[in-house]
């Protein structure tokens, strides 16, 4: 694919999250099976029954052009377009689909949180190439899995998905550091997370229509409407500043490399052999995941079957294995009784991270 104008690299001290969702998702699976229906307006019908009673979970394009939408009763749908054709929801297939999606764009980064069916959010700060490496998944997405999604990319999660909703379909829409409270200025206030219908109501008393509005006045003045707290959130994401952090699986939260033990589990030098060989093991799957690692921790079973789990939290994340290693050696200094035997040693990372950009790097102190 060539690279756009707009793949420029991300700047280094600025946050990197991309938001996906797919388009029209259970529709396109559907057409996607059946090429005979491309084109055609679609309903996809939850809880359809035998007298055509259920409500529309998702509707193609074309069928939205007739003003088609979810949640709506499937009798109104036909209403609205006696020609839809109608299907009722296979869920097994979607999730099918779906994981392949998220599996691709977890190859992008360990740092996903998938948010529904077919809308995650993936951390790329400190990825130079974000941009081309999300163009790059886009195009994978319609290619290898033939499905049509939408991606927005910013410094936050909420600047990200309203870029999404308003690129849809198809879209890739990218909003830079710093241009933020410009893209957002002309859009509605209900496009932020947590505005519905009774805070937009508010908003409008106060003649406050649109994200620009929002951003123009002083939060004091919409403290005694909204409280302080609230107030000074709304006037911040208005100008697109949102911290919200991904929200990661548990699966992805640690890297971790156990190894069970026969005979000599009490052996220190064995130990250490053992501790080294496994911060390799963490060490190149951190590298790997592009990560580094804030805590190191030991898992320790007795042949009792005694569990002793501890860790430290380093001041300066690591990712080599001698340090993980040496963390480790300490870790077991304290916390293990010398030369009683062990049925298992574990070595874990976690408190992980994204690496920093390697200029970056180059910064940090070596001895934390
Ligand atoms: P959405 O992402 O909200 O919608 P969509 O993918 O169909 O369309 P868009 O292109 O606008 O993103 O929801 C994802 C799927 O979840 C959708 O295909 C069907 C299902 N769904 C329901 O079952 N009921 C509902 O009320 C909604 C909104 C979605
Ligand atoms: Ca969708």
């Amino acid at each position: 694919m060539e690279a756009a104008p707009e793949d420029a690299a991300w700047p280094a001290a600025a946050r990197c999250v991309a938001h996906i969702d797919l388009d029209c998702f259970y529709a396109a699976v559907e057409e996607l099976l059946d090429p005979s229906l491309a084109g055609k307006p679609v309903a996809v019908v939850m809880g359809l029954d035998p007298e055509g009673h259920g409500a529309v979970a998702t509707a193609s394009y074309a069928a939205r052009a007739f003003g088609v939408y979810s949640a709506m009763p499937l009798h109104a749908a036909r209403r609205l377009c006696p020609q839809l054709v109608v299907l009722p929801v296979r869920h097994g297939i979607y999730r099918r689909y779906s994981a392949q999606v998220m599996a691709l764009l977890h190859e992008l980064s360990p740092l996903m949180q998938q948010v529904s069916i077919d809308e995650a959010f993936v951390e790329l700060t400190g990825r130079a190439e974000a941009l081309s490496l999300l163009r790059t998944a886009s195009a994978r997405i319609g290619r290898e899995i033939g499905l049509s999604c939408s991606f927005g990319v910013a410094t936050s999660k909420l600047v990200a998905k309203i870029a999404t909703d308003q690129g849809k379909p198809r879209g890739f829409v990218v909003v830079r550091p710093d241009e933020e409270a410009a893209y957002l200025a002309p859009l509605p206030v209900e496009v932020l997370w947590g505005v519905g219908p009774r805070t937009s109501a508010r908003l409008r008393e106060l003649d406050i229509r649109t994200l620009g509005a929002l951003a123009a006045v002083d939060p004091v003045s919409l403290a005694p409407v909204f409280g302080s707290r609230r107030a000074l959130e709304l006037a911040a994401s208005a100008r697109g500043r949102n911290g919200s952090p991904l929200v990661l699986d548990r699966q992805y939260k640690s890297i971790s490399s156990e190894q069970t033990l026969g005979r000599g589990g009490g052996d220190p030098h064995l130990l250490w052999h053992l501790l080294q060989r496994m911060a390799e093991d963490v060490a190149g799957r951190l590298r790997a995941e592009g990560m580094v690692a804030r805590t190191v921790g030991i898992k320790l079973r007795y042949t009792d079957w005694r569990l002793v789990t501890r860790d430290l939290t380093l001041p300066q994340p690591v990712d080599e294995a001698s340090r993980l290693a040496a963390v480790a050696a300490e870790l077991m200094r304290r916390n293990w009784q010398r030369g009683t035997p062990l049925r298992l040693l574990g070595l874990r990372a976690s408190g992980l991270a994204p690496a920093p950009a390697v200029e970056q790097l180059a910064l940090l102190p070596l001895e934390a």
